[in-house]
């Protein structure tokens, strides 16, 4: 399967930014439906209305926003400033030019002389997404959300609506809240699958809403071109037209037998997704943390043991509070410490009582620091 966005990312060792790429390579989040995941057997489909929500030129609003000098004027995002690298994203003042994402920064500056390139700063894209949430919370709880790449969220709205005026009624409302908390616009789209809710989020952008209902499969999604289902790139597009595929509505009615033939249990997929038989959930990938950790490197070394234990409480309340606040418990801890030789102890413990405070912490962090001193002092 093509990953389409993969190919755009600038090398991770690009001077300077490597956590920064790394980062945005990493933020895609693929849940392209799984086979298993479209129930092929299901005849009766359970009836759902999801809502996705994508913002409108996100890293070049977000730039414009925080920079008034910069609003109404042709912006683009990419890895560095000038004519290096590649355009992540462009204002929609920069796209009526022609500028699109994937494009040089130099074949932009080309078309538009007057194009301002910013670099990309991926921890404050990400900030906002996460604070988002928070956001969307206010209209249906966790299990129902589910963060799909760098600027998009769907929601299972489904038990919270009745019909599909109220989900745009909904849809509305979200659109004010963002634009309320984070003072950036956004395009949403509402439909009874998600893959046809996030076909409709493109119909109306810049900041626009649009429904596609099934009565509406026909006229809205049938026409749109191949390209448009997920998954389909420009190798699968440039194939499916060999086989006289050019629309969606192409797509639905093809025979399954021959997809099979062609691309093998995706083909089935593709056909699925073109006929809003698409039955995927919300995807929550929320990992289990197994371990936690915290270090400090100090400019200056310490010798005085008062110093050492406030360092240690300040490691342990940091930790702890990483803890709390991802409401979690710990039952072993593990102590690294180094001297100022470069050489290394390492220690680790059992804790008896588990608790979530650093006095809690301390002790045993003490402990296992009193066995490492006596275990290097009989070292050497
Ligand atoms: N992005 C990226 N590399 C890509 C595609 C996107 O780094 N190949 C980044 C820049 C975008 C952000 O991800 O701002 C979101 O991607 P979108 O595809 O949603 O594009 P935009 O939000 O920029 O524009 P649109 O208004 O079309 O959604
Ligand atoms: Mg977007
Ligand atoms: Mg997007």
């Amino acid at each position: 399967m093509d990953r389409i966005s993969s190919s755009f990312f600038i090398p991770r060792n690009e001077q300077g930014y490597e956590s920064i790429y790394k980062r945005i390579r990493l933020m895609p989040l693929y849940s392209f439906p799984h086979y298993k995941e479209l129930k092929p057997h299901l005849k009766n489909l359970v009836p759902k209305v999801f809502l996705h929500i994508d913002f409108d030129a996100f890293y070049a609003q977000v730039e414009q926003r925080d920079n008034p000098n910069l609003r109404g004027k042709p912006v683009s995002v990419g890895s560095t400033t000038g004519n290096k690298g590649i355009v992540m994203t462009a204002s929609y003042e920069a796209r009526v030019f022609g500028i699109e994402t994937g494009m040089s920064q130099w074949e932009a500056k080309q078309i538009c002389p007057q194009l301002i390139s910013l670099p990309c700063y991926g921890p404050k894209y990400e900030v906002i997404m996460i604070n988002l949430m928070k956001g969307l919370r206010e209209f249906v709880p966790d299990e129902f959300i589910e963060q799909y790449s760098v600027d998009e969220y769907f929601l299972d709205i489904t038990y919270f609506v009745r019909n599909f005026k109220q989900a745009e009624e909904l849809g509305y409302k979200v659109k004010e809240r963002i634009f309320d908390m984070e003072n950036l616009t956004c395009s949403v789209g509402v439909s009874y699958n998600k893959s046809y809710a996030k076909m409709a989020t493109k119909f109306m952008k810049p900041n626009g809403l649009s429904v596609v209902t099934p009565e509406e499969r026909e006229s809205k999604i049938y026409p749109l071109p191949v390209k448009k289902i997920w998954g389909v790139g420009t190798r699968i597009n440039r194939r499916m037209s060999i086989m006289n595929i050019f629309t969606i509505g192409d797509l639905a009615n093809a025979s399954e037998h021959i997809l099979k033939k062609e691309f093998g249990i995706n083909g089935l997929v593709f056909r699925k997704l073109a006929r809003g038989e698409d039955t995927s959930g919300i995807f929550n990938r929320v990992v289990h943390e197994k371990s936690l950790n915290h270090g400090h490197t100090l400019t200056n070394t310490i010798y005085e043991l008062s110093e050492v234990k406030n360092e240690i409480r300040k490691i342990a309340e940091y930790l702890c509070r990483k803890l709390r606040d991802k409401k979690l418990v710990a039952g072993y801890l593990y102590f690294v410490l180094r001297y100022d030789n470069l050489r290394y102890a390492s220690g680790d413990i059992h804790l008896a009582i588990i608790q979530m405070t650093t006095e809690f912490f301390m002790k045993p962090l003490w402990m296992s620091l009193r066995a490492f001193h006596s275990l290097m002092n009989t070292l050497e």
